[in-house]
């Protein structure tokens, strides 16, 4: 029977009532002095303890010697997490509970986040940094809709989310009203397009399976987010049978490599070629795989196209062709692309704005090779699996646990009668790529002293003062653009992709996470957030400050939905209406928005808003200040269009 049911009438509306007479007795003095006792001298007033005024004592089971959360937080400990972002919420206060007080909330440790899309996508980031995933618990119905897009975020770029959510399953246990509009028959329906596995165990045993099992499938490549719906009556009641559960134990699964011979094969064609190319995306998670992708690459004197989706190839290696991708890929006689989101268009060329139509960008006669673990795993509904790449040679199994086997092969396969030609490729690859900088370096000038700030100065002025420190450049407000071209990318957390699904709002809270698995390292965390983007979930700023996590946040700030205002632009031209309008539901100004004040609301240091080039090295300098002292801190920079 439900507990609920026969407590007394004290509750949350009598104990508001009561407080709501006594501010009315203070709005009248003359009545108030009359019946009102003397104050008692000020003292600390602990906060109330709210249930134990609405639950007799007799019937509340504070006295529970054991408990379904508490084992379930025993499970957890076992997957070492080392921390579980909320948003906190009944349907999971049985659980919430045993982590801070049964398990002192270590392994893991609370993050509060004021927004369920906050908490996925700060595990997102986080996830990318420390390879492996941080816990995630929300409500079941309105905070999983709630988390929803981040999730979806998380499940396109490849990265495990260990999601937990509240249901009450049994009808007879919910409260009338919010209980029912928070519960749900199968919670996991809502995203069950976007996540890789999902269970809702009706048993203590069974959760300790599903939970190990969870985490296994979510770290196995391809990685994808796990939902697990937690009951409300198996993590808040006693437990029935304590001897006969267990909690089996997690083998990491070994990720797979490439079939053998089709490796061979795939060695046999970049050895033999004249102009190999290798495209990367999501290929590396350490720096061992970033090492052997360098030394394949100087093994073949090829050109390497990195798409970013990872911190793969070295930006200042001269082998490094990521901007001249539409160049060496017309060329090249063999193309393996590596993990590639998505292969056909790194291959092709596509116009969006008239025709929405494409074309190859490489020879017929080239041959093309995939290795990737995409063709492992692919679901229906949406369309995140892009456009059919026709391959020669599709090797289904993990890019970074295959580059060792390829590697290899390539240098037995490597013709020493070659070995001429080979180094004279390199050469001619280093002379362009030298170009191609210095082309950039002098494209970086145009507008320097320009106000609103040119992006090449801002991304000029912040590589100037943090280029001593060790740091890592994370979310994707800026991917591929100045600091690719221009940083020394040198090592495998410099940067950690960006969002997969394309989801605005990724940005800050990401970028936190990625912050806070760097936090343990000593690595100092910048990003360049879009105006646009921080308005999304703005809170994020208030979990750096609560958490204290260094992280220097640069606001890109356009004042625009910059990108869509492009978009309206070109279709206003395709028109012939004229572009007068295009800032109409694209632009945020009438008010600007004050990004410092905001920061400084959450309890975040905050500069600007800066128009003038001149006055953004001092703010870099006390910002960063902060920063390298533990601190999150915010510098909001009123920039060029993009
Ligand atoms: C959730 C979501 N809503 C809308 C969009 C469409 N969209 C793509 S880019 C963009 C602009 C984002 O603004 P900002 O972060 O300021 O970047 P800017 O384009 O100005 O550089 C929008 C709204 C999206 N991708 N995701
Ligand atoms: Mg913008």
């Amino acid at each position: 029977m439900s507990k609920r049911r026969n407590s007394p009438l004290v509750g949350r509306r009598n104990f508001l009532k009561g407080a709501t007479l006594v501010g009315a007795a203070a709005l009248t003095p003359r009545l108030a002095e009359a019946q009102l006792p003397a104050a008692p001298p000020a003292r600390a007033v602990p906060r109330p303890n709210l249930m134990a005024e609405t639950m007799p004592p007799s019937r509340d089971p504070v006295t529970q010697t054991s408990s379904g959360g508490d084992f379930m937080v025993d499970v957890l400990k076992t997957l070492d997490f080392d921390y579980c972002a909320i948003m906190p919420a009944s349907t999971f206060r049985g659980i919430q509970e045993a982590i801070v007080n049964y398990g002192k909330n270590t392994k893991p440790e609370l993050l509060t986040c004021t927004h369920e899309e906050i908490a996925v996508s700060l595990a997102q980031g986080y996830a990318k940094m420390e390879g492996k995933p941080m816990a995630v618990l929300t409500h079941g119905t309105v905070g999983l809709q709630h988390a929803a897009m981040a999730l979806y975020n998380s499940f396109c770029d490849r990265v495990p989310i260990y999601l937990m959510v509240g249901n009450i399953i049994d009808a007879e246990k919910r409260a009338p009203g919010g209980d029912w509009a928070h519960s749900a028959q199968d919670p996991a329906a809502l995203v069950r397009d976007f996540v890789k596995w999902d269970d809702q165990p009706t048993s203590l045993q069974h959760f300790a399976e599903s939970a190990v099992r969870a985490y296994k499938i979510a770290t196995t490549t391809p990685m994808a987010p796990v939902l697990l719906s937690l009951d409300t009556e198996l993590q808040e009641n006693p437990i029935a049978d304590m001897g006969s559960l267990r909690i089996p134990k997690l083998a990491k699964v070994a990720p797979p490599q490439g079939d053998p011979d089709a490796v061979v094969e795939t060695a046999k064609l970049l050895a033999g070629a004249e102009n190999p190319v290798l495209i990367v995306d999501r290929v590396v998670r350490t720096q061992a795989g970033m090492d052997r992708l360098v030394e394949l690459a100087e093994t073949l004197q090829c050109a390497v196209v990195d798409m970013a989706g990872r911190m793969n190839f070295p930006t200042r290696h001269p082998l490094n062709h990521s901007f001249r991708r539409n160049a060496v890929v017309a060329e090249a006689d063999v193309i393996v692309g590596i993990e590639l989101n998505d292969y056909w268009g790194a291959v092709n060329l596509y116009n969006d704005r008239i025709v929405r139509k494409g074309r190859p960008n490489y020879k017929p006669s080239a041959k093309l090779v995939s290795i990737g673990v995409r063709d492992l795993f692919t679901k229906a509904n949406y369309q995140e699996f892009q456009r059919y790449a026709e391959v020669d040679i599709a090797i289904a199994g993990d890019g970074e646990a295959t580059l060792p086997a390829l590697l290899e092969a390539v240098k037995r396969a490597a013709d020493p009668g070659r070995k001429a030609a080979c180094e004279a490729r390199g050469k001619k690859l280093a002379v362009a790529r030298l170009k191609q900088v210095a082309e950039f370096k002098s494209d970086a000038t145009v507008g320097w002293d320009a106000s609103p700030v040119s992006m090449a100065r801002l991304c000029a002025e912040l590589w100037a003062q943090i280029r001593e420190d060790d740091w890592s450049l994370v979310g994707n407000g800026i991917r591929n653009y100045w600091p690719h071209r221009l940083w020394d990318f040198d090592k495998s957390h410099r940067w950690n992709g960006a969002s997969g699904g394309g989801g605005v709002g990724y940005n800050a809270p990401a970028s936190l996470g990625a912050a806070l698995a760097n936090k343990k390292y000593g690595r100092l965390t910048v990003t360049i957030n879009g105006d646009g983007d921080l308005m999304f979930a703005p809170g994020t700023l208030w979990t750096a400050a609560h958490h204290r996590i260094p992280i220097l946040y640069i606001v890109h700030n356009n004042r625009a939905y910059h990108q869509e205002y492009m978009y309206l632009q070109a279709m206003a031209n395709r028109r012939a209406r004229g572009i007068e309008n295009a800032h109409i539901g694209t632009t945020l100004t009438d008010p600007n928005i004050d990004y410092a004040g905001l920061a400084k609301s959450f309890g975040v240091h905050g500069e600007g808003p800066i128009s003038d080039p001149n006055e953004l090295a001092p703010a870099l300098t006390r910002a960063l200040a902060l920063v390298r002292r533990g601190e999150p801190a915010l510098v909001d920079v009123v920039t060029e269009p993009r």
